[in-house]
């Protein structure tokens, strides 16, 4: 068959041929890979079949190695590596070799990806050949018996990298024995630019129908800003949707109210919070931790909040949104030497909002003279929380402010302490342990 080679330009920056054309689509709500125009994986497509090896770049041992890329299993979360094949952290990627077994007609190449940061899109060059002979080498993909059948990127400026990825290539790809990925870090700035690749299908003219695994469930989301607009929230309720009414009807108030709150208490030089942020079900957090957030997304515990609706649920909700705010991941950006903030200063300044400031009725954190006498301030949460009040209380009432300040920009150190309330961090500790003592 003829092949020409064409460049469609603004189709997803794609190179393709003529009769193929290239999808791509990002989901990020939602259970499996259920996206709205390519199909889930497939277990009994070629891919499954063919031999798969890879042949330059470093194999990242943290993974599933390169079975993961035709097993037919797919990750149920957006940090499994065990699940998903992808190239040493800090490598520039590498090449998988396909060997297809025989001269075969493909109609489509489907590439799934899934990871909640930089490691969830996909960035290669797809190769093919009719020829028996395999490539030694990337220089032997320029040669004439190869074919470039595109080039893949499913990188989004307009949106953040996480989620579950796809780019399906059909039609009249050709007939071929051969294919090679050329796959490439999605960003540099980290060492974590390494696709998680779930798998790839390989299907051909003719062949088995297929069977795939199962769909996930169709997204279940709350949507909802400020009045403003300026801030806008989606909680995904895919994997709980016993929650939604709660999120409606409890839990949306709160954040509307708090996330602006909570942006004013701290601010920065310059500094915008982020404006769009995701909150997220999921049934598979280890036990024990309640939610966690990462960038301006929060990951919430949906067992644990079954019996805590009534209870730390909303003020859960509101720790995590702080960290939102706080934002440090953004110091290396903001600071060639950041330094490290402790934990106990990051996660005290977060429940010093939580139970002092957005639920002091509840009395969280209050704890009496003889108590305080036996804890250390640097015990982190609720108790450096309690530091933090009473520092704020009887030295310097912005005190979350200032060192909130210094942290986002890996600043912080224990002199600050001194220099915004006049007396050493050992000294407020002595303070604060010796209330109440006559
Ligand atoms: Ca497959
Ligand atoms: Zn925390």
């Amino acid at each position: 068959m003829k092949i020409k080679a064409a460049l469609l330009p603004g189709l997803f920056s794609a190179v393709l041929y003529a009769e193929t054309s290239l999808t791509t689509e990002q989901q990020v709500f939602g259970s499996g890979f259920s996206f709205e125009n390519i199909p889930p994986p497939a277990t009994n497509d070629l891919g499954s079949r063919a031999r798969w090896q890879v042949i330059s770049g470093k194999v990242d041992r943290n993974g599933g190695g390169i079975a993961s890329m035709n097993d037919g299993k797919v990750p149920n979360g957006d940090d499994e590596p065990r699940t998903n094949f992808f190239f040493a952290a800090g490598s520039n990627g590498g090449l998988v070799h396909v060997n297809l077994g025989d001269a075969v007609d493909l109609k489509r190449i489907t590439s799934y990806s899934r990871h909640f940061k930089n490691r969830g899109p996909q960035v290669f060059d797809l190769y093919a050949s009719l020829s028996e002979k395999p490539p030694v080498g990337t220089g032997d993909l320029k040669t004439k018996e190869w074919v470039k059948l595109a080039s893949i990127d499913t990188r989004d400026a307009k949106r953040s990298m996480g989620g579950r990825h796809a780019a399906s290539l059909t039609g009249k790809i050709g007939r071929f024995r051969q294919l090679v990925f050329d796959i490439k870090p999605t960003e540099k700035k980290t060492p974590f630019g390494l696709t998680f690749f779930s798998e790839i299908d390989i299907v051909e003219v003719n062949g088995p129908d297929l069977k795939h695994v199962p769909s996930g469930n169709p997204p279940k989301v709350i949507r909802f800003a400020t009045p403003d607009k300026k801030y806008s929230f989606v909680v995904d309720a895919t994997e709980a949707p016993q929650y939604e009414n709660w999120v409606k009807t409890e839990l949306s108030p709160v954040i509307l109210e708090w996330y602006p709150k909570i942006v004013d208490l701290l601010p920065g030089d310059g500094y915008e919070a982020p404006t769009k942020v995701t909150l997220q079900f999921k049934n598979d957090v280890p036990n024990g931790v309640p939610a966690y957030a990462t960038g301006s997304s929060v990951t919430m515990n949906a067992p644990w909040f079954k019996n805590q609706l009534r209870k730390e649920a909303k003020g859960c909700v509101v720790h995590e949104l702080v960290h939102v705010v706080q934002n440090y991941w953004l110091a290396p950006r903001l600071n060639p030497n950041p330094k490290r903030t402790p934990g106990w200063v990051t996660e005290g300044l977060a429940d010093y909002i939580r139970w002092f400031l957005y639920e002091p009725e509840s009395k969280g954190a209050h704890y009496t003279p003889a108590q305080i006498r036996t804890m250390k301030h640097d015990a982190s949460y609720r108790i450096s929380a309690n530091f933090i009040d009473w520092v704020s209380r009887n030295h310097q009432k912005d005190i979350a402010r200032l060192i909130n300040e210094a942290a986002r920009t890996g600043r912080y150190e224990d002199d600050l302490w001194k220099k915004h309330t006049g007396s050493s961090i050992e000294e407020l500790a002595r303070g604060w342990k010796s209330q109440g003592l006559k």
